[in-house]
């Protein structure tokens, strides 16, 4: 590593590593001094006790989507909460299991307290002995410095007791602010909202939930585990971007449910850490919208899709009419490829249906397989988490002998004559027991429907593969459902015999070249920079193995790699080479990590750990 060989024409790298570690000491000293100076004073009164006006209670809390009663009472109280930060692990995606779930009571987002203006919370913030990290709660309710991060500052094993009061109505995150890492804390999960009712209370609905958006970065050490990747999160690019924590947690089974004409009103959270929500109901117009949580100008009305800062809120209200789902996205709208869709079920029956046709009346419509964005209630697919493939299926395929390959190019739903054009190739004979593997490579997501037996993709992505074993002999014609015309066939051979196209086919395509078996990944490999861009652009080395980078170029290059993983925890990933000098490195991790040239862009390529 050549860090300290800074030369005065390093200055854009010299600036940025002085910025960055004088932005840390501020940070950290800022925090240091507030947890000392409240230390100070909460050992001297370390059993607090009620404010004597003030009747105790204790305070109201649910999880994610509930919300707790509204509050009727009229005088304020002293609401005690006893909190615990739990670190924990949650299947974050199906199979997926995130190891650094972070949680305030089990849950993320953590609980909803819903409290009065006017009330003074006393918050009982415990850190689960089980625990490895300090927490704390900054709550954006509370006037006074660090939102209380300084005072409720716990190690594992300690507890903490601040005395707070809700001067002001709103709807408020709060969140984990630990000075080791602020951005991780957060990132991995540890916030949540608290509702200050207006001294007059809001106006009656029929529904009340709480729904939080938020981000996950993730990166995959081993198979089906996922930790936090913070150099995602640092470019801000996020795998994941969920309601209510994992994916699926407001769709399918655990979607929302309401009756036409009920008023609904969210509370809607944006936990961030870095996206700012464009927050949009498809199917309805907010009728009021409590626009960044303030409860305290009259709302506004008649609006699309409404803006949720990171760190920030919205509440609204609207009343569908019409049955069916109504989906919660976030109308930057690639977001839904992440996860961003939670869904409001409404269900009615022929009671309903005079009042619906005059809202929505469908006078003539084609059977048509492009369900626009309905979803019927069915849950969305999970994501794929960055640079990896979605595991297929069925069982994996395993050798070439008993395997093939369809391809679906780009452009492939387009209508057309051109042999092949659909899929390629447009018709494969495997044998009996073998799997067919499609590799979606068009822009589009399509779905399989096969002719004769019942059979089907589901809905599969843009980059995404899906596989089936086809286990009795015969021919199986298949379409795309939303693209009908994308017609294609397998034919299942009765024998054993190796992978030959459709003896039909004049000229077979060749199969894609992930078919077959890897073979064991070499020990060590090289790894040279020439003037020109690397050699080799991808380069693959065993888990355990070395990787040598050589400046072979007569200008000095700075590689980057892409990726914090534990290979690089205590290695800055910047690696400056001067021409002819050459740096070696281990990596105990499995994955693909890319790099590029900080100076050369288009110097770039993979470095996979398998
Ligand atoms: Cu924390």
């Amino acid at each position: 590593m050549q860090l300290c060989d800074l030369t005065p024409g390093e200055a854009p790298w010299n600036v940025e590593v002085v910025m960055r570690y004088r932005i840390s000491i501020a940070v950290l000293a800022m925090f240091f001094s507030v947890s000392l100076a409240y230390r100070v004073s909460a050992a001297s009164d370390p059993s607090p006790s009620a404010p004597s006006a003030l009747q105790a209670e204790e305070g109201s809390w649910t999880h994610a989507p509930e919300v707790p009663p509204a509050i009727k009472r009229t005088d304020p109280r002293l609401v005690v909460v006893h909190w615990e930060a739990k670190e924990s692990k949650m299947e974050l995606t199906p199979g997926m299991v995130y190891e650094t779930y972070w949680t305030i009571e089990g849950t993320v987002p953590g609980p909803l307290l819903r409290v009065r203006e006017g009330d003074t919370v006393e918050i009982h913030l415990k850190n689960s002995p089980a625990n490895s990290h300090p927490h704390n709660i900054d709550f954006h309710f509370v006037a006074g410095p660090g939102g209380g991060a300084g005072p409720l500052t716990v190690m594992p094993g300690q507890e903490a007791v601040l005395r707070v009061k809700a001067t002001m109505a709103g709807f408020y995150m709060y969140h984990c602010a630990a000075s080791e890492s602020i951005p991780t804390h957060i990132a991995n999960g540890m916030y949540g909202f608290v509702l200050v009712d207006p001294a007059n209370g809001l106006p009656d609905v029929d529904h009340e939930w709480y729904v939080v958006q938020s981000e996950f970065y993730a990166e995959q050490r081993t198979a089906g585990h996922l930790t936090f990747s913070f150099q995602k999160g640092l470019a801000e690019r996020p795998d994941y971007v969920f309601w209510n924590g994992r994916f699926g947690a407001l769709a399918g089974n655990n979607a929302l449910h309401a009756n036409p004409g009920e008023r609904i009103r969210l509370y809607v959270g944006n936990a961030g850490p870095n996206l700012v929500s464009s927050f949009h109901v498809i199917g309805a117009m907010f009728e009021s919208v409590y626009r960044e949580g303030d409860l305290i100008s009259p709302p506004a009305h008649g609006i699309q899709t409404t803006l949720v800062p990171s760190g920030g809120s919205t509440v609204v209200e609207f009343t569908p009419q019409v049955p069916g789902a109504y989906l919660l996205v976030d109308h930057s709208i690639f977001r839904i490829m992440k996860g961003a869709v939670g869904q409001i079920m409404v269900g009615g029956g022929a009671q309903n249906a005079d009042k619906a046709k005059e809202f929505y009346d469908p006078i003539l419509t084609q059977q048509s397989a492009m369900g626009g964005h309905d979803m019927k209630g069915a849950a969305p697919e999970p994501p794929p988490l960055e640079g990896t493939e979605r595991p297929a299926r069925s069982e994996a395929v395993s050798a070439r002998s008993t395997s093939g390959t369809v391809t679906i190019p780009y452009n492939a739903s387009v209508q057309s004559q051109e042999k092949d054009h659909y899929y390629s190739p447009g018709s494969i004979t495997v044998p009996k027991g073998g799997a067919v593997t499609w590799n979606n490579k068009d822009m589009m997501g399509h779905e399989l429907v096969f002719d004769t037996v019942d059979l089907g993709s589901g809905t599969f992505n843009p980059g995404s593969k899906w596989s089936h074993t086809f286990a009795a002999p015969g021919k199986y014609p298949y379409h795309c459902k939303p693209h009908p015309w994308m017609k294609g066939v397998i034919v299942v051979s009765d024998s054993a015999q190796p992978l030959v196209a459709n003896a039909a086919e004049p000229d077979p395509q060749p199969q894609s070249s992930d078919a077959p078996a890897a073979p064991l990944a070499p020990a060590s490999a090289t790894l040279r920079l020439l003037p020109h861009g690397s050699m080799p652009t991808h380069i693959r080395v065993r888990e355990g193995g070395t990787v040598t980078v050589v400046n072979a170029d007569n200008q000095k290059h700075e590689v980057m790699f892409d990726s914090w993983s534990w290979d690089f925890r205590y290695v800055d990933p910047g690696l400056i080479l001067q021409p002819g000098e050459k740096w070696t490195h281990t990596f105990t991790t499995t994955g693909t990590i890319a790099y590029r040239c900080r100076r050369h862009p288009w110097m770039k390529g993979t470095v996979e750990i398998k």
